[in-house]
């Protein structure tokens, strides 16, 4: 047995959030490819997450995206969820698809376009007391593309202040979380580009501003790593926003371009608390799945944090502090590799089926016959979230 019946304990409360709009239709600014069977609704987007659940018992909650999925009535959605085993969770803000926010949303220099932004977090609080959801997930396309096209210093001030009204609306038990991103869509400066500025933003804002950190939203090379650690250290990590990527903000399946670093990333999480039932830290999804099946792809990325969280557990902390005081560099290094390649998959296999759930989670959705029934009943579905 390579995996530890600790560890194992450990593994089972382990929760991550899908995205809703990983099941709509996504692509790229080249094309929008159309799946069979893709959702039409909010509903139908948070049936095919809990099927994710269902088979894996690791998904127990949905992010929204407002507008993408506007409904009328957002407790009956919260309800529809728990019918399904499943809870909405954070509410993704968007304030960058409107004309009004070309040069800004947070940010911009007009008040009544600052104000139209806030307003529109100020609804995202409201759907969160109707859902229950905790997390308010910010994201903002702000930023220039050219030296001079704006006061790089007078838009941090605006963000301050924009911020700062959002966060004073939220209920007592609500969370703002500040996403960071290095670029794009603006590509000369962003107003929130890395942890430090999101950290510096959060922190004047109150205990329950933190930051969210997409493993995706980083140059190539990043010890992101670090970054978790730091973040950890200053009790400031919010949340995870999970994906892979090889050049770009990519959002292919986490784990996928590069195991090892999520492997390193998880390591970071546990040693600095963020990791179990005392954890606030909140893990989540933020992938699309533009040429692969849909759900099979979240099964594989849930898969995929399980197994790299069960490697990072089974790293041997007792040997390691010996081999760091020691100074034995190659020793210390050898306990994180050993950890990092046992192979857990027939451990978690088994475990799964200990546990009622199917040992191979994607096998086990293929004969379930879902995706037959949804391509069959969902004719005529459009995209849902990217490309709308
Ligand atoms: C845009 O980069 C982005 O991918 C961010 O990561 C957000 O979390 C996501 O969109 C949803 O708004
Ligand atoms: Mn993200
Ligand atoms: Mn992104």
């Amino acid at each position: 047995m390579t995996v530890s019946a600790e560890t194992l304990r450990l593994l089972e409360s382990q929760a991550i959030e899908l995205p809703s709009w990983a099941f709509g239709n996504s692509g790229t600014r080249f094309k929008v490819f159309s799946t069979p069977g893709t959702p039409r609704t909010p509903q139908e987007k948070i049936a095919d997450a809990a099927t994710v659940n269902k088979f894996t018992a690791l998904s127990p909650s949905v992010a929204i995206h407002i507008p993408w999925d506007k409904v009328d009535d957002y407790a009956a959605l919260g309800k529809y969820a728990e019918d399904l085993g499943v809870t909405l969770g954070t509410v993704n803000s968007n304030t960058f698809q409107d004309d009004a926010y070309k040069f800004g949303s947070l940010t911009h220099l007009d008040p009544k376009v600052r104000q139209m932004a806030i307003d529109h977090h100020f609804d995202c609080i409201d759907i969160m007391h109707a859902t229950g959801s905790a997390d308010l997930k910010i994201w903002l396309a702000d930023g220039t593309n050219y030296p001079g096209q704006g006061d790089i210093r007078g838009r941090q001030d605006r963000l301050a202040d924009s911020l700062g009204k959002i966060y004073a609306r939220l209920g007592e038990h609500q969370r703002l979380v500040l996403e960071y991103k290095f670029f794009e869509p603006a590509f000369y400066h962003t107003d929130v580009p890395d942890w430090g500025t999101s950290y510096a933003q959060v922190s004047a804002l109150g205990d329950r501003a933190m930051v969210c950190l997409d493993t995706g939203h980083h140059a190539p090379g990043t010890n992101i790593e670090f970054i978790v650690a730091q973040l950890l250290r200053l009790g400031k990590l919010g949340s995870f926003d999970f994906n892979s990527r090889f050049y770009a903000d990519d959002d292919l399946i986490v784990g996928a371009a590069d195991p090892f670093q999520l492997f390193r990333i998880l390591y970071e999480v546990i040693r600095g608390g963020g990791y179990g039932p005392d954890s606030t830290v909140a893990f989540m999804l933020d992938q699309c799945n533009n040429v692969e099946e849909k759900i099979p792809g979240q099964i594989r990325s849930v898969l995929n944090v399980q197994e790299m969280t069960a490697r990072a557990l089974s790293v041997d902390t007792v040997a390691l502090a010996a081999a760091q005081e020691a100074g034995d560099v190659l020793g210390a290094n050898g306990i994180m590799m050993d950890a990092f390649y046992s192979d857990v998959r027939t451990d978690l296999a088994a475990w799964r089926e200990s546990r009622g759930l199917p040992a191979d989670p994607i096998a086990a959705f293929k004969a379930s016959g879902y995706q037959e029934k949804i391509c069959a009943e969902r004719v005529g579905g459009t995209q849902a979230g990217w490309g709308a």
